[in-house]
């Protein structure tokens, strides 16, 4: 009998340490994972515009550039409910009064190549810089300077802000001015040749309220052209 009783007890005893073990173990593994890994992610609704060149080319003489895919870049994905938030807001530019088109058009939800599309800003280094209205959560930045012939556009820098003249809580999402020319800081990324696909820059999520996109000229001219700038988020909780 006395044994029996023993053994009972001993063995609530393991079940109840189990039990606490697992809580404890559940509870840890909660506090590890983001709240992001659990949300479902989709490919965000990107429409492309029609292609006016096929491939790229091999010959362009420019520095650091990027390998091109040679296929359809892979859908990018984002958690569902990640919508296209930037389509007709307002822009404002550090070239006020651009030489072709007007500044408005980067919203415009227009991201054809042809001529009465794209803006053409002036020389040097120019930046242009997109108002959500408020902010939200930025899973990506997708820009077309360019895509009627295949160019690269210099010193490419996209940064996000809270502010409108970049001076509080300011990241920096993409940047391939390798040799510091913007002075905004030397960038690891690589150049690259622009398509109807646009550049996609991942933003993983980061809040702000601003989009600035700078650049400095392009292979076959000083001056700096924008066709469309897309932004995909949500509103920030
Ligand atoms: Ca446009
Ligand atoms: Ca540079």
């Amino acid at each position: 009998m006395k044994t029996n009783r023993i053994w009972i007890w001993a063995g609530s005893g393991a079940v109840l340490s189990s039990c606490l073990f697992a809580l404890l173990f559940l509870g840890v593994s909660m506090t590890v994972t983001p709240v992001q890994a659990q949300e479902k992610l989709v490919p965000i609704p990107l429409e492309l515009p029609k292609p006016m060149f096929e491939g790229t080319p091999q010959n362009l003489k420019v520095p650091n550039l990027e390998k091109p895919l040679g296929k359809p870049r892979e859908p990018f994905l984002a958690p569902a409910g990640v919508v296209l938030i930037s389509k007709g807001k307002k822009v404002a530019a550090s070239d006020k009064e651009p030489t072709i088109g007007e500044i408005e058009m980067l919203t415009d939800g227009d991201k054809s190549a042809g001529d009465g599309s794209f803006v053409e800003f002036g020389p040097g280094l120019q930046n242009e810089t997109v108002d959500l209205g408020a902010a939200h959560e930025i899973f990506a930045v997708v820009v077309w300077h360019f895509h009627k012939t295949p160019r690269v556009y210099f010193d490419v820098v996209v940064q996000l802000a809270d502010d409108r003249d970049f001076t509080s809580n300011v990241r920096t999402i993409f940047n391939n001015d390798h040799d510091n020319t913007s002075g905004l800081g030397a960038g690891k990324q690589m150049n690259y040749v622009e398509t109807s696909e646009g550049k996609l820059i991942d933003a993983k999520g980061a809040k702000a309220r601003y989009v600035r996109l700078y650049s400095n000229g392009n292979n076959a001219n000083e001056l700096n052209h924008m066709v469309e700038v897309e932004v995909f988020g949500r509103p920030a909780k």
